[in-house]
């Protein structure tokens, strides 16, 4: 019998991926980490069983979350990511010029360390302007003095240490936490998954009530349950839609260069959402 790996996310319906060997399991203080070689997407990794990254896919995830929110801003100097132990969205956001300090607020560990050793070209852990933290990002939020232009919350699923992560309180204090142009993006799961639907709900209406400017966009990862991932981007005055916007990130011809999946007709498509998908975060 083959060796696969199985993600259920509705009952029994689920994603397998083809396995060649077991390289990393390490239960921390906050959750069970793994990390997997496949036959086919590269390493994988999972927290609590739930696929966090593969080499292949984790492009899309990682360019999608970093780039709309950073190219919204127009000059961000100050970024927070908030968990994004792997280094994947420090690693995007540190290719805007413009930025002088990187703050990844990363709770466990033991998700950077397995990202060292089984991810080598996902982080750019020595670039000098990253700076990790290994804290609680919700406390970290709320004690924060210096504004930021960027946060950026790549966290894991709603559930474990993540849940406060979907919580309206969590986004007043990154309102605070924000410069006067500041811009935040979140991941918010799945529209295929029901049971998150309450979480995504959660961000969606706290996002809508604090900022004046909010969204959600879609982007395809396939190893994410069912392809289809949502995200959330929210702004003080910048508006992501704008032409300003998108002149911006045209005119970005060298880092658009180094980038496989986000580009300016991406950027503009992803806030185009199917009905069923904008009737999950309507207020009723
Ligand atoms: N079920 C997938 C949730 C993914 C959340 N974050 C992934 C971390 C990649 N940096």
């Amino acid at each position: 019998m083959p060796l696969t790996y199985n993600e259920y996310y509705n009952e029994r319906t689920g994603l397998t991926v083809g396995l060649k060997k077991l390289l990393f399991s390490k239960q921390s203080e906050y959750q069970l980490v793994e990390v997997f070689e496949t036959d086919s997407w590269g390493n994988l990794m999972t927290i609590d069983g739930m696929v966090m990254l593969s080499e292949k896919d984790e492009f899309v995830y990682h360019e999608m979350l970093s780039h709309v929110a950073m190219f919204t801003h127009p000059e961000p100097k100050r970024i927070l990511i908030i968990g994004g132990g792997d280094g994947g969205t420090a690693r995007e956001v540190l290719k805007h010029d413009s930025v002088e300090q990187v703050d990844m607020v990363e709770i466990d560990k033991t998700v950077v360390e397995a990202s060292k050793l089984y991810f080598p070209g996902v982080g750019d852990f020595e670039n000098p302007k990253l700076n990790v933290l290994y804290e609680d990002g919700i406390t970290f939020v709320k004690n924060i003095k210096v504004p930021y232009d960027v946060i950026i919350i790549d966290g894991s699923d709603p559930v474990g240490p993540a849940e406060g992560l979907f919580e309206k309180d969590f986004y007043q204090f990154c309102y605070n936490a924000l410069s006067e142009n500041g811009v935040l993006t979140s991941q918010t799961e799945s529209p295929w998954v029901e049971s998150y639907y309450p979480s995504m709900k959660k961000v969606f209406h706290a996002l809508n009530d604090l900022f004046p400017i909010s969204k959600m966009y879609l982007s395809y990862i396939p190893l994410y349950p069912a392809g289809m991932w949502s995200m959330a981007i929210a702004s003080k005055k910048k508006n992501p839609l704008d032409d300003k916007v998108i002149d911006r990130v045209a005119g970005s011809k060298n880092l658009l260069q180094s980038l496989e999946y986000y580009n300016p007709d991406v950027h503009s498509g992803a806030f185009a959402l199917p009905n069923f998908v904008r009737k999950i975060i309507d207020k009723e």
